[in-house]
């Protein structure tokens, strides 16, 4: 049985009444969690335009936009453009992508820790409410995807603190909630579908994690979410170039032949300056 606890969902009325300030100020915040080097942009194409992240210590890819599915034929739901659709359709979507060649795509992952469900603390330490468990400290279990990238790379607080003690006196704390979205397009101050089904037996809820409060729980299936793509490793794993592209990447000055797509045309404004001469002085 699905466990409701009415604290919780009043925190939650509560944190979405400050949605409109917290939304508001959302941006990259230089400083704030690890993003600006755990976060590495990547440029599938190579159109100037970062497609996705590389995550240093979850060893992953993240979309670049959070709202990608915004439109798409997965795009369910009351509004067919607002990205927020089923958990299926999530899924199937997720399963779906191709980022200019790049497929392997999923939902973001997390582990149901303890007894099937929610293990709900308000404050949060496990699988359910603020402050979910992230990573293990050896690195070798990721509990909660989505929560380690709210928590820890983008170093925002949740709702509640995980000591104990909510959002009362903290509203202008300059980390509260969703006030750091790194360089992400269009992260919402919203819930965000997981890849994992609730508990055993199947009760049509999947779980979900809010980036509006930072705390993780189950939603019905057949609801909306948002829904934000991941993959493992890493998308810049060099391939060879051969031909054309080879030249191209010669053309701009690129040593290396090896790159994961071709480079674009060579321009004025993008071709190398040609290289200094240095004559090495005689030794007398
Ligand atoms: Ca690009
Ligand atoms: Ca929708
Ligand atoms: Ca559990």
């Amino acid at each position: 049985m699905l466990r409701v606890c009415t604290p919780h969902l009043r925190h939650a009325a509560a944190a979405l009444a400050l949605l409109a300030s917290a939304v508001a100020s959302a941006g990259p915040v230089p400083g704030q969690g690890t993003w600006e080097t755990t976060l590495q942009p990547r440029d599938i194409n190579s159109d100037g335009t970062v497609d996705a992240f590389y995550d240093t210590v979850l060893k992953v890819t993240w979309l670049a936009d959070a709202k990608a599915g915004a439109g798409s034929a997965f795009d369910n739901g009351l509004s067919a453009t607002d990205g927020a659709m089923t958990w299926t359709n999530a899924n199937a979507w997720a399963a779906s992508l191709n980022v200019h060649g790049t497929t392997g795509w999923r939902l973001p992952t997390m582990l149901d820790t303890g007894a099937p469900g929610c293990e709900r603390i308000v404050f949060g330490g496990t699988d359910c409410g603020y402050n979910p468990l992230t990573i293990s400290a050896d690195g070798q279990t990721v509990y909660s995807e989505m929560a380690h990238l709210y928590l820890a790379a983008l170093g925002n607080r949740s709702y509640c603190e995980a000591t104990g003690g909510c959002a009362e006196g903290r509203f202008n704390a300059p980390n509260f909630m969703l006030s750091n979205t790194g360089n992400f397009r269009n992260l919402q101050a919203a819930g965000y579908w997981t890849d994992v089904d609730w508990a055993s037996p199947n009760m049509g809820i999947a779980w979900v994690f809010y980036f509006n409060a930072g705390t993780q729980d189950g939603f019905f299936q057949s609801g909306e979410r948002s829904a934000l793509a991941v993959r493992p490793g890493d998308v810049a794993t060099p391939v060879r170039m051969t031909g054309r592209c080879r030249r191209r990447a010669i053309a701009l000055g690129r040593r290396s032949h090896r790159q994961r797509s071709c480079p674009p045309r060579p321009t004025p404004s993008n071709r190398p300056p040609p290289a200094r001469i240095v004559v090495a002085e005689r030794p007398r």
